[in-house]
């Protein structure tokens, strides 16, 4: 079990990307609330099992976001499931999911599972080109989705993902603004402790990805940002 509610600071960790030792001690002792394990393409059991086992070493919460049936591992304190509400593709809205429900449903416990209202905003990102996400033309269309999740799903995360590039505040500000029952969870191109500061001064959550495998330094700073 993993308590969100408090939650500002999220490091997330690709399975299908290399790490040293001490590069994930020191991502793990940061003082981040949690770290996630997710990623698009190349998830497998194999390589989500070693991650985790690593990662286990440490105190840190540890959650799978899940994205592929293969890369389902038991063990993480907490599932967080993704439901791209703007995929184009209506196979990626519920499918999986009720294929993963037929393959597992009867290992799950439901207390550790999390729904994620996904919008995915990044055109050019891996998640965006396999849902053929829908783009968004509007801070107003935004928010609906927002809302949508809020009210309509009653979704407890809403997760604006911006993945690879650094999104606008100003939508995320109307994200939140629709999104009053849970917690926001912003991801896309943090690299400075700048961008980490504006994200979380909107959002309730920021997620670091990337700028972890490409400037270490940079990625542990963005926590002292948000704490
Ligand atoms: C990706 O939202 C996360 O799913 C974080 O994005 O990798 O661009 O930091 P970055």
């Amino acid at each position: 079990m993993v308590d969100v509610s408090n939650w500002r600071h999220v490091f997330k960790l690709d399975p299908d990307k290399q790490l040293d030792d001490a590069a994930l001690e020191a991502v793990c002792e940061s003082g981040t609330d949690a770290i996630m394990v997710g990623g698009t393409l190349g998830v497998t059991f194999e390589n989500t099992l070693e991650l985790m086992a690593r990662i286990r070493r440490y105190a840190v919460p540890a959650v799978l976001e899940v994205s592929s049936l293969d890369g389902v591992v038991p063990g993480f304190d907490a599932y967080f499931l993704p439901l791209v509400l703007n995929a184009g593709d209506p196979e990626w809205l519920l499918a999986p999911h009720v294929s993963g429900l037929q393959a597992y449903g009867s290992y799950i416990h439901w207390q550790e599972v999390y729904t994620e209202g996904y919008v995915i905003l990044n055109p050019d990102s891996a998640a965006a080109k396999l849902t053929k996400a829908k783009p968004i033309q509007s801070k107003d269309e935004a928010k609906a989705y927002a809302t949508v999740a809020a009210k309509l799903c009653k979704l407890p995360i809403f997760y604006v993902e911006y993945s690879g590039t650094y999104g606008d505040p100003e939508l995320v500000r109307s994200c939140k603004a629709g999104f009053d029952s849970g917690r926001l969870f912003y991801g896309g191109g943090i690299r400075t402790v700048e961008q980490a500061r504006e994200m979380s001064q909107i959002a309730d959550v920021i997620v670091v990805g990337n700028v972890i495998y490409e400037d270490l330094a940079q990625a542990l700073d963005t926590v002292k940002a948000v704490k």
